[in-house]
């Protein structure tokens, strides 16, 4: 009994004892008065001083030099060398969820030679579709058979990173089938005439330190022409996506003139990339972002560039973390990485429970990207102060602040379906 106190006293100690280092090495802030004033790099000023004055300017100048500005100092470059992946439909039922939907998975094979390199993509298409269905494609967490309960979606055999939920010494289990379908509004997405193409973001990478080793940064080196050292893990997560984007060119009952992109969180920055990356994803929704996406870096709240760079060193570009103590000098922030999805429209959504992320972070982001909007004479957010809860505000740069937590809900969801039928040009299921 006395060992189990002396014990307990011991873990506690211990746990204050990391904390007081963690805070006191790498110090957040959540306390608004407290926020110290800060200069954004301007997104319009080219090189040479002057302004951009013009979409075409923008398009031609300035958009690659900011693009590459994020491939040095924060995700690492990205792979040019195109490969021809080859897809193999694994499983197809055309009276999914009921009969509302066609559920498919299709494996994409990544390598020329090596069958092992591959990911699995999810596909739910909604029947009774008079014409291609319009499409978001966005990463799971924990696997394709988390988002939903149907017996037949392959569990994953890969290595997972999050506890608990069914996953057993990093690996699912039968108990970990459905435990994210809240996150997926399946049935809405489906009703509103969407499909959804989904894969598991460890396909690519395990979401460790040592991931790279047994990732695609390693197993596609060659193939790639890029050492793993040159970009990161979230510019892996960010090439896979497109590699979906690939295989929904190929799929009839796909509109792929119509591909929206959603992420949350990690997987939020990982979309940020992929939209920056490759303009075939027509909308971008970055859901809770935060740090690395869409938060401002040099607002310091919540999150930062230092406590990231620690906790995730593969996340980035090794250049990224020399900046965690002295983020003014950072030649980006997250305004620009935002403003690389213009004149697509883009989502910015948050959380105000949410201060990890900095909801107002992302707001200013949004509203800063605005600039390069106008360029295309598009209507940005449209407002320089917060809005109140669950009231978005903007044109093509949409943004909302809800009630609750870190998470994607269904009043997300709603919202990004409403914006995404809107820009796709009316009403889409015919
Ligand atoms: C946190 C991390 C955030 C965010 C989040 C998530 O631990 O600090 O930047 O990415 O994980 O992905 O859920």
């Amino acid at each position: 009994m006395k060992n189990n106190h002396t014990c307990k006293l011991a873990v506690l100690l211990f746990f204050l004892t990391a904390m007081a280092a963690r805070a006191q090495n790498f110090p957040s802030n959540i306390d608004e008065s407290k926020v110290q004033p800060y200069t954004l790099p301007d997104v319009l000023q080219l090189p040479n001083g002057k302004t951009v004055t013009s979409s075409k300017e923008w398009q031609q100048v300035q958009r690659p030099y900011i693009y590459h500005l994020y491939e040095e100092y924060q995700f690492g470059r990205y792979p040019t060398k195109k490969i021809n992946s080859r897809f193999k439909v694994l499983e197809t039922d055309s009276k999914a969820l009921d009969g509302t939907a066609t559920r498919k998975q299709v494996r994409i094979y990544l390598h020329p030679a090596d069958t092992s390199v591959y990911m699995d993509v999810l596909l739910y298409i909604p029947n009774g579709m008079k014409s291609p269905a319009p499409v978001f494609v966005g990463y799971n967490f924990s696997g394709n058979h988390t988002i939903t309960t149907e017996k037949n979606v392959l569990l994953s055999n890969r290595w997972m990173n999050f506890k608990g939920k069914g996953v057993v010494n990093n690996r699912a289990t039968e108990a970990s089938r459905g435990t994210d379908t809240a996150g997926w509004s399946l049935n809405t997405i489906l009703e509103k005439g969407f499909a959804v193409a989904t894969a598991y973001y460890g396909d690519l990478e395990p979401d460790t330190a040592t991931g790279y080793t047994t990732g695609i940064r390693t197993t596609l080196k060659e193939v790639l022409n890029i050492q793993p050292n040159e970009w990161s893990a979230m510019g892996a997560w960010a090439w896979g996506l497109s590699r979906i984007v690939d295989y929904l060119q190929k799929d009839s009952h796909i509109d792929a003139g119509k591909i929206a992109l959603i992420g949350h969180s990690r997987l939020g920055k990982a979309a940020l990339w992929a939209g920056a990356s490759d303009p075939r994803f027509a909308l971008i929704v970055s859901n809770e972002s935060g740090e690395g996406g869409a938060a401002l870096s040099r607002r310091w709240y919540g999150e930062t560039v230092q406590i990231i760079t620690a906790h995730f060193p593969h996340w980035f570009a090794a250049k990224y973390k020399t900046y965690g103590d002295n983020v003014n000098a950072l030649p980006v922030d997250a305004h620009m990485l935002l403003s690389l999805m213009a004149p697509r429209p883009l989502y910015v959504a948050s959380a105000v429970e949410d201060t990890w992320s900095d909801p107002k972070g992302e707001f200013l982001s949004a509203k800063e990207a605005s600039k390069v909007y106008a360029l295309f004479g598009k209507k940005g957010i449209g407002t320089d102060s917060l809005p109140p809860l669950h009231q978005p505000v903007g044109g093509t740069i949409r943004y909302h602040i809800r009630a609750g937590k870190h998470a994607v809900t269904l009043y997300d969801w709603e919202q990004y379906l409403q914006f995404a039928t809107e820009q796709f040009g009316g009403k889409v299921k015919s």
